[in-house]
């Protein structure tokens, strides 16, 4: 009884820490592990992904098609906006591309396949630029 009225403070104390270093951890490394775009099977893996102005994004073609990852004005419009463009990446290819300095915060970059726009099976994915 008595190890146990000791004991439960500090528990919930460990407990309240841990939480606090799980979310830290969340809002810090979440953004540098995510900038990671990999294709495969016509399809980008994340479709959404959190970056900051000036982050390099780096694409995998983990697939045996050629494909771009490149931005888009407005969802499945394909209409490369200009922003960003990796150009053809070669089945088994990488190569990165760069979010401009000047992308504000909350900003939302729509992106799709150049080669094969509404033919991917996820046609759009979403770069949202946050602090
Ligand atoms: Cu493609």
């Amino acid at each position: 009884m008595y190890s146990l009225k000791i004991n439960q403070p500090y528990l919930l104390f460990f407990f309240i820490i841990n939480l606090v270093g799980l979310v830290g951890c969340g809002s810090s490394n979440g953004l540098e592990e995510d900038l990671t775009i990999t294709i495969s099977a016509m399809s980008f893996s994340p479709t959404a992904l959190n970056a900051l102005a000036g982050d390099t994004i780096t694409v995998i073609n983990d697939d045996t098609t050629t494909h771009t990852v490149t931005s888009e004005s407005s969802p499945s419009l394909f209409d490369n906006s200009g922003t960003f463009d990796t150009g053809n990446i070669s089945p088994s290819g990488t190569t990165t591309f760069r979010i401009p300095d000047s992308a504000t915060l909350g900003t939302i970059y729509y992106f799709y396949c150049n080669q094969h726009k509404s033919l991917m099976s996820t046609p759009n994915g979403t770069i949202t630029i946050q602090n």
